[in-house]
């Protein structure tokens, strides 16, 4: 309500602001995507942009936050690496008076309110994200039950979120088992360890859901190495949709991919142009995801991050 609202700090209309993008890691071609499109839309604007990526460390992020604080930025987006870890980097940033807008991940909603502590959270819904790939599933399993889930980062919204819309759609569905949920970081090389161990003491399973394209690229090579084909013995589904997931849904190697919008440049800034303008800011601003199978991959393909 309006009362809430008068809790961020405000921004003041200029024409050219000093803005702070605190990246979690750059590890993969989606993080490059956002990184590359926040920087674009920055320089078309003409807006100073200090930019730090925190390599993967929560620590690090609090400290880059800190930094962009001491540095006097009009405001700061966020992408939180965990839920937990940035809740104090969000209360010195608003302690400061500078507005955080949440970008792609979120923090605890019990610790940390929109409308309050930070502006808003621009992103995907991850539950819905999770709920897509079980219901591609529990159509497309041509017999198949056994499933190893590939988690995402521990603590991270989209790790927490996506494995629960999945596990809640497979449970009602009935008839499925997930033998094995283990994190693999949402990196590439510690999804095809974490594959690997789980193929072997799980040689029945033969289906894979990776909470993002790296960890399922990853679990492909792992597949591969263990002798079985991807997409015929055991079906790999994931979530990102970045050109080469994609183009592993052309090959058949993945069976579908439920895309999460890395693009959020555009978005971003014009929130905050609305923002410094007093308009009200939904807690909540949800991007539109795509979805990848055999039936739209190859036409799709060139549009892929
Ligand atoms: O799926 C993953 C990235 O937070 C939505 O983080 C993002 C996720 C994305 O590293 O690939």
């Amino acid at each position: 309500g309006a009362t809430a609202m008068a809790d961020v700090p405000k921004l003041k209309q200029k024409d050219k602001y000093k803005v702070g993008f605190a990246q979690t890691e750059s590890n993969n071609p989606w993080r490059i995507a956002q990184t590359n499109s926040m920087k674009e839309t920055a320089e078309k604007l003409g807006y100073q942009l200090v930019y730090t990526d925190a390599a993967g460390s929560a620590a690090k992020q609090v400290a880059d936050v800190n930094s962009m604080i001491a540095q006097g930025v009009d405001l700061i987006f966020l992408a939180p690496r965990e839920e937990k870890p940035l809740i104090p980097a969000v209360m010195a940033a608003k302690k400061a008076g500078i507005p955080v807008i949440l970008l792609d991940r979120s923090v605890d909603p019990k610790l940390a309110k929109a409308g309050e502590d930070y502006l808003t959270f621009i992103g995907s819904d991850f539950i819905k994200e999770g709920q897509r790939v079980a219901e591609w599933l529990v159509k497309n399993a041509n017999g198949k039950t056994k499933i190893i889930e590939l988690e995402g980062t521990t603590g991270a919204s989209p790790a927490n979120d996506r494995k629960k819309g999945f596990d809640e759609a497979i449970k009602a569905a009935g008839g499925f088992e997930i033998v094995a949920s283990q994190s693999g970081d949402f990196a590439r090389d510690k999804g095809r360890q974490v594959a690997e161990a789980l193929l072997q003491a799980h040689p029945d399973a033969d289906i894979v859901y990776a909470h993002n394209d790296e960890m399922a690229i990853g679990a492909i090579s792992a597949i591969e190495a263990a002798g079985k084909v991807p997409g015929k013995d055991i079906l790999v589904l994931s979530i990102d949709g970045g050109k080469e997931a994609v183009g592993l849904v052309v090959d058949g190697k993945i069976g579908a991919v439920v895309e999460c919008n890395p693009r959020f440049g555009p978005k971003a800034f014009e929130t905050m142009a609305r923002y410094a303008k007093g308009e009200k800011i939904e807690p909540k601003l949800i991007n539109d995801d795509k979805f990848y199978d055999s039936s739209n991959a190859k036409a799709e393909l060139a549009g892929a991050y």
